[in-house]
């Protein structure tokens, strides 16, 4: 079939029948699919990932669990996926090759950004059976360090005074929940697929905690009524980037705003804990498991601390995306040696995954050319990812007594981004991290003093538990690695580093 003649043409159903054969296409009546998922947080993560599994469920012939898509923040959905009818493009990318097909399994997409009336009145439908979530971890309102809700928060001090109109997403999952109680009553999964350690449970421990504030048999409905599984969600897409819409526009005749570009791997691990009906997403590749901790800490601590420490030192030795940093031997002969030789060692065993083949698909797939995933996008809030990816490992090998010289540069690498944001080291560029504000007025107070940045930095005890950040061994692994990497060549530093000398006096 050839391309649609009209190049403006927008991606709808009626122009399902006329794709280029390149395209592949819903393989089931999209008529006929009625909702029974509603998710929050529409963006490209999503569209790669849950929805791509709910189209292959859909494709296998259940109708039942159509996902209807909610904003609760930017950008509106109505304009992009809502004139389509919920319909994308999904492209696979691996260097030269591309694999495109036209998603359906989002059904039906409503903006709630203004106020929370339209989500709560798809959130607390009888016909929703399963919540999910991809907010971003600052949406979950807890502190990073403790995983507690964070009562201070603007939006859930308003929430506390005003639990009918809530802002927060905490508050809102509240409200339909307590809607629910106080109409048909029944049961409902909430699953975050955020990619924040013990999601579920972070989740649930935030909910439960504006339940008990709230009162009125709310807590007790909750724990009888709703659970809140962990999930490992695993798939790289980078924010959708205008040469994607071109390229969907010059290569298949139609013009698509809701395009999506990922990786070809892509994994899905969830906690059995239903409270109700939910998809047999095991039947499409996803794993049910008891407890998701171990193939979450292999996640975090193997690919997404790789990403995270690539990041930091990509932008400082001036690389834009990933694999550009996987590109620069240095960097990638460090990121393979840190997560070989200090984060590996600190994971439990993971049912059916050999960990060094892991590390080392990992790397291949950080090397994927067509996946463009820039250092700054990376870098964006590495206060709320340090946690699980790097500073965990550190206090694990500190218990050990075992080295944190490579993970302790990588954690020196996200203070040295903050720092060199700073106005003090002339605004290098622009960091996007809530607490690069408060590292912005430290660097201002103390100058280019490493000893004294490092003080200030770990003094954060949202982001740095209290006895790591007074451990002697990590307090001065940091502070050298940080005094080498704001100096005039920061990869000279990483060089002395990766050569074994110099750890003294860098
Ligand atoms: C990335 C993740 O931006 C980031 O924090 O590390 O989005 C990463 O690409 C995904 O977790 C991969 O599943």
């Amino acid at each position: 079939m050839s391309a649609p003649r009209d190049p403006r043409a927008v991606l709808q159903p009626a122009l399902l029948t006329s794709l280029p054969a390149a395209v592949a296409r819903p393989a089931y009546d999209r008529a006929a699919v009625t909702r029974g998922i509603a998710h929050i947080g529409v963006g490209a993560f999503h569209r790669a990932h849950q929805a791509e599994f709910t189209d292959d469920l859909l494709a296998g012939g259940t109708t039942r669990w159509g996902i209807a898509g909610i904003n609760i923040r930017p950008p509106r959905l109505t304009e992009t996926l809502g004139r389509q009818q919920g319909l994308y493009t999904r492209l696979i990318r691996e260097d030269q090759s591309v694999a495109a097909r036209v998603i359906g399994s989002i059904v039906s997409v409503t903006d709630s950004q203004e106020s929370a009336a339209p989500a709560l009145a798809v959130l607390a439908a009888p016909d929703i059976d399963v919540i999910t979530m991809t907010v971003t971890e600052k949406g979950y309102c807890h502190t990073p360090a403790t995983g507690a809700l964070d009562a201070s928060r603007p939006e859930i001090v308003h929430d506390l005074a005003d639990p009918e109109a809530p802002t927060s997403l905490p508050g809102l999952i509240l409200r339909a929940l307590e809607l629910r109680m106080r109409s048909h009553g029944r049961p409902v999964t909430v699953v975050s697929c955020d990619n924040i350690p013990a999601n579920g449970d972070i989740l649930g421990a935030v909910v439960r905690e504006l339940a008990a504030r709230r009162g009125g048999g709310l807590a007790g409905w909750i724990e009888a009524n709703v659970s809140f599984p962990g999930t490992m969600v695993d798939r790289i897409a980078p924010a959708t980037s205008e040469t994607d819409y071109a390229f969907v526009e010059n290569q298949f005749g139609y013009r698509d705003d809701a395009v999506v570009v990922g990786e070809p791997f892509r994994q899905w691990v969830i906690e059995n804990r239903f409270a109700g009906p939910f998809p047999a997403f095991d039947s499409v590749g996803a794993t049910f498991v008891e407890d998701v901790t171990a193939f979450e800490h292999l996640k975090m601590r193997i690919l997404n601390g790789a990403q995270t420490s690539l990041c930091y030192l990509g932008v400082l030795a001036a690389h834009a995306h990933t694999f550009d940093d996987m590109a620069d031997p240095l960097l990638a002969g460090f990121a393979r040696r840190m997560l070989i030789e200090e984060s590996l060692p600190t994971l439990a065993p993971v049912p059916g995954i050999d960990p060094a083949v892991y590390v080392e698909q990992s790397l291949a797939r950080l090397r994927n050319t067509a996946i463009r995933h820039r250092n700054h996008q990376i870098a964006t809030d590495g206060s709320q990812k340090i946690v699980q990816r790097l500073l965990n490992p550190i206090r694990d090998r500190l218990a050990a007594g075992a080295g944190i010289e490579l993970l302790s540069l990588a954690v020196a690498g996200w203070m040295a981004y903050l720092v060199r944001a700073s106005a003090r080291f002339g605004n290098a560029w622009s960091a996007d991290d809530p607490f690069a504000g408060r590292v912005a007025a430290i660097a201002d107070r103390v100058g280019a003093d490493p000893a004294g940045l490092t003080d200030g930095i770990l003094a954060i005890d949202a982001i740095f538990a209290p006895p790591l950040a007074a451990d002697p061994r990590f307090r001065a692994a940091v502070t050298r690695h940080l005094g080498g990497l704001l100096g005039a060549d920061p990869m000279a530093h990483v060089r002395r580093v990766m050569a074994h000398e110099g750890w003294q006096d860098a």
